[in-house]
């Protein structure tokens, strides 16, 4: 098989003077054989002419195990002769071999003493592969999980569950959340398994395996007349599935689910709640240690765009916050990172600062769904850290989102295509949400720094490549959307921009332009969606002379001459962050093409197309969305540049 090894592809190290090298390992837990594998494995990269020995080794490594914070933990202490390994389970000691090879392979040999526990207990990737093998906003080919309906276990597969475990991840839902096709039928037996055997490979990773379920399965798979969360008979049939599905599946975790959401079934078809739905569900699971990760991505899609009074912003805490503490234990609400959908720039959703009595886990979207679909570069590492870092005030301290959940969930970028995720770049998005979730103090430009580094040799290649990466989302939502106002792409793809495309269409998703104002009024007088937050947020966001800059259409309707707090007005800002961005997006083709013979030929080819692509599209963003301003404005660019 053709794949590349993105950043576990290890090169020898030079001139270190370690001939031999011992390894013991006195942990029986499955994850050790999986560390013990990795050490040898990569030692005998990083050292090819190295033995390995039992005893008298220039370099011996001890691996253990002990009671710690959590079987995640470890302790790692290191230094030219060796290496000593304590996990508090198979995990840790996994994580701390994983930790031990990066830190060779970034510093070389030297001393190292480190204690970690993740800081989120859940760190999960979701795929939304469907089982015919395409993927639902997937940018990278086709799924590696499913070919024609079957799930395949192959060294691709091995070679997943390596690189999510080298950067902790811990749970992987393998199926699109929206469950069609025949995916229904993956609760039953015939998948058992298959999907036990990949439960397994995971298991050896350190990975719980999810499965997304059908909510109406009683009906699609089970041929009853209803899926009513209250009825004991739909009880009993989930009881029934979750008994035989957790006695054949090794390492199964639970469930995610979508329901009531975008067409998908759920509660609300039979007067019930969410918690009514994932309850019944949680129950069904709980005599095995399962869990039930239901999404709170719920809004009418169904909307008139003449009705201004419903926002679909408002939607999820409407529904989920009168719900606080009223979920089963084993239950965890997923809210995405922002109240609309993914889009580059959002207010931090408000339903992570109203659920103190409930799991809540935050979702992400590597997939570049609004994001230039992987052909455009945009790292999205540092809209993470602002995300992880907004304080939701539902405390009096210790209340940024990274605080408020339990775990993190981000949506899948990686297909079967050779380097995994369309564009080699894309793979900085993967890696760093991974080691963000197992650390969530770490900076972006450090991860940035760290992949840049495992993955390219070539010094200028690297600084060159964290400068791009570094300035991409910036220039990305320069070129696109401007303050928060979203939802100007092309609909149903979602690629390039149509600023008009979702005006009067019926998911919710409106700009309200026209030729004396733009942006949505979601204040007091609007649709009141600025007051979910918790103050003083409420107030700030309320108010247009306190609502920061990048949301401000996001929240109000103003007039283009309004002055921005940078001193601009509204449509000069428009005007020049789009000649900025274009710029910006040209700087980064040229930087690339320096890199010629740096990089591989693969890589760098891969990169010439895409950033060609990249300007075209980043000039057609920049020439419609001016123009569609500067025909409704009638308002000239100061600066006299050419718009149409
Ligand atoms: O962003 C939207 C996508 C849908 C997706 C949905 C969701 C899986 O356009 O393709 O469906 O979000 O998150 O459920």
């Amino acid at each position: 098989m053709d794949f590349s090894e993105m950043w576990l592809d290890i090169k020898p190290i030079e001139n270190i003077d370690i001939n031999s090298v011992s390894i013991t390992c006195t942990s029986r837990e499955t994850a050790s054989s999986a560390a013990v594998w990795e050490l040898r494995n990569s030692f005998s990269r990083l050292l090819p002419d190295v033995r390995f020995t039992e005893r008298d080794a220039d370099y011996k490594i001890k691996i253990s195990i002990a009671p710690m914070d959590s079987p995640e933990s470890f302790t790692l202490s290191a230094d030219n002769n060796g290496a000593s390994i304590v996990g508090g389970g198979g995990a840790g000691t996994l994580y701390a071999a994983f930790t031990l090879l990066r830190d060779i392979r970034l510093n070389g040999f030297k001393t190292l003493n480190i204690s970690e526990t993740p800081s989120l207990p859940l760190r999960m990737i979701d795929h939304w592969d469907n089982i015919d093998g395409s993927i639902e906003r997937g940018y990278s080919g086709k799924s590696f999980f499913f070919v024609d309906g079957e799930l395949v276990i192959n060294e691709r597969t091995v070679q997943y569950a390596r690189f999510l475990a080298s950067i902790g991840i811990n749970a992987c839902a393998i199926n699109n959340v929206n469950v069609r096709w025949g995916a229904e039928m993956l609760i039953t037996d015939k998948y058992a398994e298959k999907l036990s055997a990949l439960g397994e490979l995971f298991e050896r990773y350190g990975i719980k395996l999810y499965i997304c379920i059908d909510f109406s399965a009683p009906i699609s798979v089970g041929k009853m007349d209803t899926s009513d969360p209250l009825d004991e008979k739909v009880q009993k049939w989930w009881k029934s599935c979750a008994n035989e599905l957790f006695s054949k599946v090794t390492g199964l975790g639970g469930f995610l689910v979508k329901a009531d959401s975008e067409g998908q079934p759920g509660p609300y078809a039979y007067g019930r709640n969410h918690a009514d739905g994932a309850n019944m569900l949680a129950k069904a699971v709980k005599p095995f240690g399962g869990k039930v990760i239901w999404r709170c991505f719920v809004y009418n899609c169904a909307q008139d765009w003449r009705d201004t009074e419903t926002d679909r912003a408002c939607s999820a805490y409407q529904s989920f916050s009168p719900l606080d503490g009223k979920f089963d234990d084993n239950v965890i609400l997923q809210i995405k990172n922002g109240p609309m959908d993914f889009q580059v720039r959002e207010p931090v959703h408000p339903l992570f600062g109203a659920m103190n009595n409930t799991n809540i886990i935050a979702e992400v979207q590597l997939a570049q769904e609004y994001t230039g679909q992987q052909r455009h570069v945009c790292c999205l590492l540092q809209m993470f850290r602002d995300f992880l870092d907004h304080r939701t005030y539902c405390n009096d301290d210790n209340d940024t989102v990274s605080d408020v959940i339990c775990g993190i969930a981000a949506v899948s970028n990686t297909g079967d295509d050779h380097c995994w995720t369309g564009s080699e770049l894309a793979a900085a998005n993967l890696y760093g949400y991974g080691r963000l979730s197992f650390n969530k103090t770490l900076k972006a430009e450090d991860i940035v720094d760290e992949w840049v580094k495992l993955t390219f040799e070539n010094n200028d290649a690297q600084s060159i490549i964290s400068d791009i990466l570094l300035n991409s989302h910036d220039a990305y939502e320069k070129y696109t959307v401007p303050l928060g106002i979203g939802w100007m792409c092309k609909p149903n793809v979602h690629y390039g921009p149509d600023p008009w495309g979702y005006e009067f269409d019926r998911w919710g998703t409106y700009n309200r332009a026209d030729r004396n104002a733009v942006g949505v009024d979601r204040s007091s007088e609007g649709t009141r969606y600025s007051l979910l937050y918790n103050e003083p947020l409420r107030t700030q966001y309320n108010s247009v002379e306190t609502c920061p800059d990048e949301l401000l259409l996001f929240f109000h309707r103003v007039p283009y001459d309004h002055k921005l707090k940078n001193g601009k007005t509204v449509i000069q800002h428009i005007y020049d962050t789009h000649f900025e961005g274009y710029e910006k997006a040209k700087s980064f083709a040229k930087a690339w093409k320096t890199l010629e013979g740096k990089i591989d030929d693969r890589t760098y080819e891969n990169g010439c197309e895409r950033f060609n692509e990249q300007l075209r599209s980043a000039k057609e963003w920049r020439d419609i969305i001016n123009t569609f301003f500067y025909r409704f404005s009638g308002i000239a660019d100061e600066k006299g540049r050419k718009i149409y």
